[in-house]
């Protein structure tokens, strides 16, 4: 990180501090959002230790839109449903499609998947790795290797939440 974008987010945390008031203290060394989207150069649990976690909620979000690891490495991802809905109303999952594949045609085939949580045995060739279908509460980790550096699409197979559901893992 350079002096300067340091400065810029020290500046901004600073800011948001007065601004909520004391509400809620910052916690020092805890990775705050501002410095993410100040920089986003730098992940450095992530990308140290190869483990990431993302969660899902009940409003059909994922907290992260981009995750980063280490190619050739063990990747260790947990998938965390905070939310309450049952995986019949509100399922989630992860998947990690190879780079080059048409996001929308996977995500039009999972739909018609139900039987194997809307993983379609018919693509298999396009994915990566994927998590279990999960409902409110649960949770998943799976573990693989990405031995090819680069950007790799994500999403969550569901009917209808790829639209907001989706992110890229960079693979570095
Ligand atoms: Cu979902």
């Amino acid at each position: 990180m350079n002096k300067k974008v340091r400065i810029l987010s020290l500046v901004i945390m600073g800011f948001l501090a007065v601004a909520s008031c004391g509400k809620k203290d910052p916690k020092v060394g805890e990775p705050a959002e501002v410095n993410q989207t100040v920089n986003d150069s730098e992940t450095p649990s992530e990308t140290v230790d190869n483990v990431l976690v993302i969660e899902g909620n009940d409003q059909m979000q994922f907290n992260k839109t981009e995750l980063k690891a280490l190619a050739g490495k063990p990747i260790k991802l947990t998938l965390k449903h905070v939310g309450k809905i049952p995986k019949e109303a509100m399922g989630h999952n992860l998947v990690i499609l190879q780079e080059g594949t048409d996001e929308a045609a996977f995500a039009a085939k999972a739909i018609n998947a139900k039987d194997t949580d809307y993983i379609p045995a018919s693509e298999k060739a396009s994915i990566v790795a994927h998590t279990k279908l999960l409902g409110g509460g649960e949770e998943d980790t799976i573990e693989f290797t990405i031995d090819k550096k680069g950007t790799y699409n994500f999403l969550c197979t569901f009917p209808g939440h790829v639209a907001m559901m989706k992110g890229t893992l960079i693979v570095e």
